[in-house]
């Protein structure tokens, strides 16, 4: 290989790299949603919108209540975990009504978001 074949090689894998790297970031594009238990109201969710707009969500459920609880939206939860944060990332479709709930306390921790 000479060394200009080489360089244009170099070129062309550098361009295909940044290709791949891209890609991702732009399929992962997601507004973050911020729900809370809070001490002071241990077995309630706050923070949860009514609606939402079509798209992909992340979904950042804060547990300070010291209760073991975990957040599912639809078919996806977070572990059940009883202090701290995790994510759970949820795409939501335009006209659908998504169930969500503390999988241990479904009973009382619940709701429902329109999707418009
Ligand atoms: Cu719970």
């Amino acid at each position: 290989m000479s060394i200009r074949t080489r360089a244009v090689a170099i070129g062309a894998a550098t361009a295909a790299a940044l290709a791949v790297a891209a890609a991702p970031a732009l399929a992962q594009k997601s507004t973050t949603v911020t729900v809370t238990t809070p001490k002071s109201n241990p077995m309630a969710f706050t923070g949860m919108p009514k609606t939402l707009k079509a798209g992909t969500y992340t979904f950042k459920y804060v547990n300070n209540s010291g209760i073991p609880h975990n957040l599912k939206v639809g078919s996806s939860a977070t572990p059940v975990f009883a202090n701290g944060s995790k994510t759970v990332k949820v795409t939501l479709k335009k006209g659908a009504t998504v169930a969500y709930e503390c999988t241990p306390h479904k009973t009382v921790m619940k709701g429902t978001i329109k999707v418009t």
